[in-house]
């Protein structure tokens, strides 16, 4: 199996002046455009301060979720698949981050009746776990599943129950430790983890259940600071960042950005 590293890039987008229309379950909250930029820069911060070099597409005020670029796309290495989104209304978002990908990747778009979310899979070594949920279905997990097995890498099914993505309920905090919202996976889905390796640990609060491992250090929202303590706990490096903005369209830490890889290693 190649070995785990930080990556070697990632790829955020701007918040748009129009992201208080974003797709999300809670309509009472009301969301601050410029708090959600200052946290994203907080965030871009945070990447950066892990060696991670970061390129920032431009935002795009007609996509009110485009800040949220992890769905639109995977990237397997040299190979990267540009997903069409469950959602139509996010589309649109696709084609400006194919434009940025191209530099570095071959790129394999997803069409017809397969629609998957980035935020539905989940790399581990050389297997992605591909959460089948109300934005990813069967022809998107095939499509995916042809391009990585030119990768080398398997895609393993896993059903989404509950909640939006299968990254809203679980994420990697180390390369052998899964964080994961109690309730919100199958005990099917957590045996499957188990399998592949991964110690399974319950996060305190929901939001704790997604956070973005980049390298030795693991960023937690800081609106989950007893999954933080219990994750240091278990001997992990972390680090807090303030992401309430993006918890109020439905998003977290890895939907922010895209990782790219170092050449022979995979990231998550
Ligand atoms: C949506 O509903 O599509 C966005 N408001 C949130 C997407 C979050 N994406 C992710 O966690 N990968």
């Amino acid at each position: 199996m190649s070995p785990f590293s930080a990556p070697l890039r990632a790829v955020v987008r701007g918040v748009p002046e129009t992201y208080a229309k974003c797709l999300r379950t809670d309509r009472e909250a009301t969301i601050h455009v410029a708090e959600a930029r200052a946290q994203h820069a907080a965030y871009v911060d945070a990447l950066r301060g892990s060696g991670i070099t970061v390129e920032v597409v431009a935002p795009d005020d007609a996509c009110p979720d485009s800040c949220f670029i992890e769905d639109t796309a995977v990237v397997l290495g040299r190979s990267a698949v540009l997903t069409q989104p469950g959602a139509p209304s996010r589309r649109a978002e696709v084609e400006a981050v194919g434009r940025v990908l191209t530099q570095w990747c071959e790129l394999h778009t997803m069409t017809g009746s397969a629609m998957l979310d980035g935020g539905d899979v989940l790399r581990h070594g050389s297997t992605l776990f591909v959460g089948l949920s109300s934005r990813t279905n069967s022809d998107g997990l095939a499509f995916l599943a042809s391009v990585a097995k030119r990768e080398g890498i398997e895609t393993v099914p896993l059903s989404v129950p509950s909640g939006l993505h299968l990254k809203s309920a679980c994420s990697l905090a180390s390369p052998d430790i899964l964080v994961h919202a109690p309730g919100l996976l199958d005990e099917a889905a957590l045996a499957t983890f188990r399998e592949a390796g991964l110690r399974c640990v319950a996060a305190a609060e929901p939001v704790g259940a997604n956070v973005l491992l980049c390298g030795s250090t693991v960023l937690v929202s800081e609106d989950a600071p007893r999954t933080a303590a219990l994750l240091r706990d278990n001997g992990l490096s972390v680090k807090s960042v303030r992401v309430s903005e993006f918890h109020k369209g439905d998003g977290a830490l890895t939907c922010l950005s895209l990782r790219l890889p170092v050449e022979g290693a995979w990231c998550t």
